[in-house]
């Protein structure tokens, strides 16, 4: 396997973009503690054109908490300038990051479920296919500031995959990347089919297919387990394994599980988002510098997700964070049910408003804006920090179907 360090390698260096480089420079001599915070917002000024010229056209469409700040005029910390006028404006992210490039957009994302392709087998059984690429590829994960990603099917989350409880499943995974690459499940399957060193861990140019049976129902975790493995995760290789429960199994909470069952009549009254907490460390020093729902930092600000009131909200929430030990969501002006791991038809925690999650961990959030008044309900990592750093965003409630 060809070695990789922690340190920043050349190959890391000349990938960084050179508003970051700068940046970096700039902030060099600075203390340790400060540098991640300065580095992005510095990194952004640094940006200059595009970035700051962008808050102008902004300003003119985002929601009034987002009100522009002076960025331009801001010293590299944020926390030692002016805090003049610094409430919510300087601390978002300016401009816009061009989906079209990196070929995914975090908004699509939210309700993009790959259920792959099905056989049915001798025994009456669904076969499940999917069928995912490793690929390297550069993606822009805040305006300006782009990454050297490692993703699976070229996007970051890999593909939110969903399959029914009892089904035979089959993942063709090829890897195209430039480093030896798996596809590790949190669930139940046969050491064989583990995605560790000798167990579905390939070389560039090789092809693995894993096949397990799918259970338990719930909210899973799929990840590269190759070493090192905070590189890997970290760069990209993760993503959603959703097992919708079989209703036929759980008579007693059949209308439940029916609810969850992708593509049931049940299901088609519930608004349904696949989020996963992440975060790059886009220096390579081991700290994250952009925080985000779906990679991308505040583009749930710039585009916040259209909920319609009428109907119940339910979102299939992981943490992905690499570096921080925990992350956590906090919803506005509402509670929600928590069901951890989803792998239960009841709630584990009943009317709450903030959740944490450590690395991996991940749960179904159930919550209702029936009653509300119409508006911008804000959701955000309650670490303040990662907040300002990009993971914050809107659900813009309003009237219903029809309306
Ligand atoms: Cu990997």
């Amino acid at each position: 396997m060809p070695a990789q360090t922690e340190k920043p390698s050349h190959a890391a260096e000349s990938a960084v973009a050179p508003a970051q480089r700068d940046a970096r420079q700039a902030v060099a001599a600075g203390p340790a503690s400060a540098s991640r915070r300065a580095l992005l917002v510095g990194g952004l000024v640094a940006a200059g054109g595009a970035a700051v010229v962008a808050r102008q056209a902004q300003a003119q469409t985002a929601p009034a908490a987002t009100g522009a700040g002076n960025m331009a005029d801001m010293a590299a910390d944020p926390y030692a300038a002016d805090t003049g006028g610094m409430m919510s404006g300087n601390m978002t992210m300016v401009g816009r990051v061009d989906h079209a490039r990196n070929g995914f957009d975090p908004t699509a994302m939210l309700t993009d479920w790959d259920t792959g392709r099905t056989e049915i087998l001798p025994d009456g059984r669904t076969l499940r296919i999917f069928e995912v690429d490793a690929i390297d590829m550069e993606i822009e994960i805040a305006p300006g500031v782009f990454f050297p990603a490692w993703t699976f099917n070229g996007r970051v989350p890999g593909p939110a995959l969903r399959a029914k409880e009892g089904e035979r499943l089959r993942i063709i995974f090829r890897n195209l990347g430039s480093h030896p690459h798996s596809m590790h499940f949190h669930g139940i399957h046969s050491a064989r089919m583990d995605g560790i060193t000798g167990a579905g861990l390939i070389g560039p140019g090789e092809e693995f297919v894993y096949e397990f049976d799918a259970k338990p129902f719930g909210c899973h975790l799929y990840h590269c387990h190759a070493l090192p493995l905070k590189r890997h995760m970290h760069k990209g290789m993760y993503g959603l394994f959703v097992v919708d429960p079989d209703p036929a199994l759980h008579p007693e909470f059949a209308d439940v599980a029916a609810s969850r069952v992708l593509g049931s009549p049940e299901n088609a009254q519930w608004q349904e988002l696949a989020m996963v907490m992440n975060a790059f460390d886009t220096n390579f020093d081991g700290a994250n510098e952009v925080y985000a729902v779906n990679t991308i930092g505040m583009a749930f600000m710039n585009a916040p997700i259209k909920i319609d009131k009428s109907r119940p909200v339910r979102i299939y929430l992981m943490n992905a964070t690499e570096f921080d030990p925990i992350n956590s969501f906090h919803l506005h002006g509402n509670f929600f049910d928590y069901f951890d791991t989803g792998s239960q038809l009841v709630p584990t925690l009943r009317t709450v408003d903030v959740i944490m999650q450590c690395q991996a961990q991940r749960g179904i959030l159930e919550f209702s804006f029936a009653d509300h008044e119409d508006g911008l309900y804000m959701f955000h990592a309650h670490q303040a920090e990662f907040t300002e750093l990009g993971w914050m965003g809107f659900f813009d409630v309003s009237g219903g179907r029809g309306e």
